[in-house]
């Protein structure tokens, strides 16, 4: 039996870079979860009927909860089938991988990604579309537009399912298939990469999971396929609260990792992944490879792997990952596109065979295996190429910069910065820009400004406000954004890149480098003044 329940729109449902993101505390709200849920599906009402939905999370406080609701609303929104992960797990490449594989019309995720999980901490929900990639913005503004008019959620009287136990079991006129998570993805992964070569290299490795939902994953994959030593993946149980850490795996939170890659007892290869796994930290034996140089030291080696031995057709990077993956293309003579920050920009390049591998500077990269960002991916990649090569990375890293030039890179962020502060040195920024050619900062002038806007070349649909770059002479750069994955206050990003030519100063210090770009950032959007921060939260 189908009931309809009566509800008032919630005025703060718009989707974020990735999803709705909120504390915990504001999806128990009553109602909450569900509005959101049902304007999904009223969205989609006309394709919903009889088709399947893929659900799963990363297993953070209020995932079963949550999927419980959802599979409830689907049965009284008339799909066919839902396909859910056991235990409620699926790391978020996984479920790409499902809604493709199964033909679905597309999937819920359940995650706040990097951010932490508890009671008091963040949760998150996500829809992606039959490509298996994030909705696009036309979706998300329409779903927002539909969370403020709402008046009616519906689903089906039903009991909770056992979402622990593998099989099918019905929800009113609805099946529901609780699949093994794991198995899937790790086949997927085992047609892209050379396993007996990886298994023949007798690396060795540490993997941080962080508590979070690659666990199982790496287990499966690194351990059980690969047979990497037991105690390899650590961390490798997912957890609610992620064992009260922050499960974003940068410089910061991965610290130990970091420490074991810089020590003397270091393994080859250091990997980490986050809350719900696409993205990636890459360190090796006493070398720390940023995401942006990742992307391209991938792309100019994805070859060696049997998935990419054919080629790249071009390499998609978002506007503020440095231009490193550009000098990879130039080289191979293939397209670089610049799209704004958000997996979802990539989907289109991915799906008109215009783009094979795509990347970030918040540790994303992926390729046209799924229509997400993929952190094990990402790691059997690098572990492909140094199998192959018989290279360490920091031979790797070397040899690449020597050959292509290195982007001395890194991102300041200030976190939890009051919101009015925020956009009023967004505001005045974007107020100066014509006028800022020409001026100098220190030994720095500026070349040219602007507020990245993007026009798709698949569909012409723009995005404008992306983010403000500012251009100096010679080639260095600074972008100013905020944060669209928050949940509390704004958080400023400004990314700083320096171009240094093959024969120019390859292994200097990063903050030395940078630290006149960094000086003049400040100097010119009055970081000091608008937030009364001093210095950044996190340098990644
Ligand atoms: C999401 C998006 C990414 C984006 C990142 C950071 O990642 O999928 O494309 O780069 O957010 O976004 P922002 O700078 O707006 O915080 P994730 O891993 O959080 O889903």
């Amino acid at each position: 039996m189908i009931r309809a329940v009566p509800t008032i729109p919630y005025s703060d449902q718009r989707p974020g870079t990735s999803g709705l993101r909120k504390k915990v505390r504001v999806f128990q709200q009553p109602n909450y979860a569900e509005n959101f849920i049902q304007s999904i599906f009223d969205v989609i009402e006309r394709e919903r009927a009889g088709a399947t939905l893929v659900i799963g999370g990363d297993g953070r406080f209020l995932n079963r909860e949550v999927i419980q609701i959802a599979i409830r609303m689907a049965a009284a929104a008339t799909f066919a089938r839902v396909v859910v992960g056991q235990g409620g797990i699926l790391s978020t490449p996984a479920a790409s991988h499902l809604i493709r594989r199964r033909g679905a019309l597309g999937g819920l995720i359940l995650s706040a990604s990097h951010n932490p999980g508890g009671p008091d901490e963040d949760f998150g929900i996500k829809y992606n579309v039959a490509n298996g990639g994030p909705a696009p913005d036309a979706i998300t503004d329409a779903i927002y537009a539909r969370t403020k008019a709402i008046d009616t959620w519906y689903m089906e009287e039903a009991a909770d399912i056992d979402l622990d136990t593998i099989g099918v079991v019905q929800v009113g006129g609805m099946s529901v298939e609780v699949v093994d998570p794991v198995s899937d993805y790790a086949d997927l992964m085992e047609t892209l990469f050379d396993f007996d070569a990886i298994r023949t290299a007798k690396l060795t490795m540490a993997f941080d999971a962080m508590s979070a939902v690659t666990g199982p994953y790496a287990t499966e994959i690194l351990e059980g396929r690969l047979g990497f030593a037991p105690g390899t993946v650590r961390n490798g149980t997912p957890l609610p609260d992620f064992g009260g850490h922050h499960p974003d795996p940068n410089l910061v939170h991965a610290r130990a990792l970091y420490d074991t890659m810089m020590g003397p007892e270091a393994p080859d290869f250091g990997a980490a992944s986050d809350g719900d796994g696409d993205r990636n930290l890459i360190i090796g034996r006493g070398r720390f490879v940023t995401p942006s140089d990742s992307l391209a030291m991938l792309a100019a080696n994805a070859h060696l792997a049997p998935g990419y031995a054919g080629g790249l057709k071009g390499i998609a990077r978002s506007m503020p990952t440095s231009a490193a993956a550009d000098c990879v293309a130039a080289a191979l003579g293939i397209p670089a596109y610049e799209t704004p920050t958000g997996w979802k920009f990539f989907g289109n390049l991915l799906d008109a065979g215009m783009a094979t591998i795509c990347g970030e500077e918040s540790a994303g990269t992926g390729s046209n295996h799924v229509r997400e960002k993929d952190g094990l991916w990402a790691v059997l990649l690098w572990l492909n190429i140094l199998a192959v090569t018989g290279k360490s990375v920091d031979a790797l890293a070397r040899d690449h910069w020597a050959r292509f030039g290195r982007n001395y890179y890194a991102r300041h962020d200030y976190e939890g910065v009051d919101s009015v502060a925020a956009d009023a040195l967004m505001c005045d920024l974007r107020d100066r820009l014509q006028s800022l050619p020409g001026t100098a900062l220190g030994a720095l002038t500026i070349a040219q400004a602007d507020d990245f806007a993007y026009t798709d070349p698949t569909d012409g649909s723009i995005s404008a406000n992306q983010g403000v770059r500012i251009l100096f002479e010679g080639g260095s750069r600074a972008v100013f954004r905020l944060s669209g994955t928050g949940t509390s206050g704004a958080t400023l990003r400004v990314y700083l890149e320096r171009y240094e030519p093959a024969t120019g100063n390859l292994d200097a210090d990063t903050g030395a480098m940078l630290a006149e770009i960094a000086q003049a950032a400040d100097d010119l959007a009055g970081i000091r003044r608008h937030t009364g921060r001093a210095a950044p939260d996190v340098i990644t």
